[in-house]
């Protein structure tokens, strides 16, 4: 593989990897804004960054079980009506370095900063598979079972030098509530190429692998994607499941993201000045489901105070707010008296009433993914 044209970076950005390239903000840098930028946007690759400079040439192919395949330019997708969907990313292993610490799984490490909230701007899904007459809600049809498989140009040694690729149900492609698109844009920008230049799909709510970069084609199949990052990677094993016993035909891919928070303004471990401290961070939920509460505690669990929860700057965010961004994460703060050194933790509920588990032990898994467990930073007092 070839990494000796990868993009600039952000020099703050902490990095888990180089070859290929991951990467994530500190974690006060990650709330220091609702909308993510670019800049501090966790990139999380499987290969180098592929080059895509005659955008004049650049097609998209949509193909599969439709009656007439069809090729796309970027102007002609251009000429779409276009959406602006904001949209938290979050990589299914975000996290992963704390569930290792509890027992040793496989994967890059990330500490809490592996996602990003960003306006995403491009043509809708629907939009662009009604081109090739397969109608929206196509749940209701005899389609109902199909899939919508995304094919980048990148190459991955886990697809054995082949693209990387990923599908979602058709049910959920040709849904227009669900928002699934194909973005040019990033925070009203032109996407850049860490990010999926020229054209990405963003599958809201769900874990950020189904949301293929630098698209080359999209098929509508019978079955489900039979890659690996689909197949092989990216399901949940209950604790139960090691190396040497897995069988991965077991379970399906992972597609929507359990609720989950995490604190910013503090590191573990944090040194703080006796008094009140500002406790703050970021909550999601997958699967479009918003942010109940965000509870926090400075006594290890004993005792509980509800945050106040933002998405636009000063407004108070309500989870059954029609205006709010059902797909964006909310951030939080609470300021608390820190009386000693002290276990501070934030849990969230979302409004299906789900809640973070206690302990990293009860959704550990041997790949990693998806630690949802309170988070808990150590504070020592400096007084
Ligand atoms: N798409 C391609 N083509 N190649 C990749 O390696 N990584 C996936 C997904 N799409 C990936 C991809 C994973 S695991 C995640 S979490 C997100 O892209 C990360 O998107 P970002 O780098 O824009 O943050
Ligand atoms: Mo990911």
């Amino acid at each position: 593989s070839d990494y000796s044209q990868e993009p600039p970076r952000h020099p703050s950005l902490k990095i888990n990897s180089k070859e290929p390239f991951n990467a994530e903000p500190p974690r006060a840098a990650l709330i220091s804004s609702y909308i993510t930028s670019v800049d501090y946007f966790y990139k999380r690759n499987h290969g180098p960054i592929p080059i895509v400079d005659d955008i004049e040439r650049y097609c998209l192919t949509i193909g599969g079980l439709v009656e007439k395949p069809i090729q796309l330019s970027m102007a002609e997708i251009r000429k779409l009506p276009k959406y602006n969907v904001t949209a938290t990313l979050q990589c299914a292993g975000n996290r992963r370095t704390a569930m290792s610490k509890a027992r040793k799984v496989r994967g890059v490490g990330w500490d809490v900063a592996a996602l990003g909230n960003a306006t995403w701007g491009g043509a809708r899904l629907v939009d662009i598979l009604e081109l090739v007459g397969v109608s929206k809600q196509s749940s209701v049809t005899s389609l109902g079972g199909r899939h919508v498989e995304f094919t980048s140009v990148d190459r991955c040694k886990e697809e054995k030098g082949g693209p990387y690729k990923a599908s979602i149900p058709l049910r959920q492609a040709t849904n227009p509530e669900a928002d699934v698109l194909l973005a040019y844009e990033m925070n009203g920008e032109i996407l850049n190429r860490d990010h999926g230049y020229p054209l990405r799909a963003v599958v809201p709510g769900v874990i950020g692998a189904r949301s293929v970069k630098w698209l080359d084609s999209i098929e509508i199949k019978e079955e489900e994607c039979q890659g690996f990052f689909m197949q092989k990677d990216y399901k949940m094993f209950p604790p139960s499941v090691d190396w040497d016993n897995i069988d991965w035909s077991t379970r399906k891919p992972q597609m929507d993201f359990p609720v989950q928070s995490a604190i910013c303004s503090l590191e573990d471990v944090d040194v703080v000045r006796q008094g009140k401290i500002k406790v703050a961070g970021y909550a999601l939920s997958g699967g479009g489901r918003g942010i109940e509460r965000v509870d926090i505690s400075v006594d290890g669990g004993k005792t509980w105070v509800e945050a106040q929860r933002y998405q636009k700057t000063n407004v108070l965010y309500a989870s059954d707010d029609m205006n709010s961004d059902k797909w964006a994460w909310v951030l939080f703060e609470a300021v608390a008296d820190i009386p000693e050194d002290a276990e501070i933790i934030a849990k969230a509920v979302d409004s299906a009433a789900n809640v973070q588990p206690q302990n990293v032990d009860e959704v550990w898994n041997l790949r990693g993914i998806l630690n949802t467990s309170w988070h808990r930073v150590q504070v020592r007092n400096a007084s």
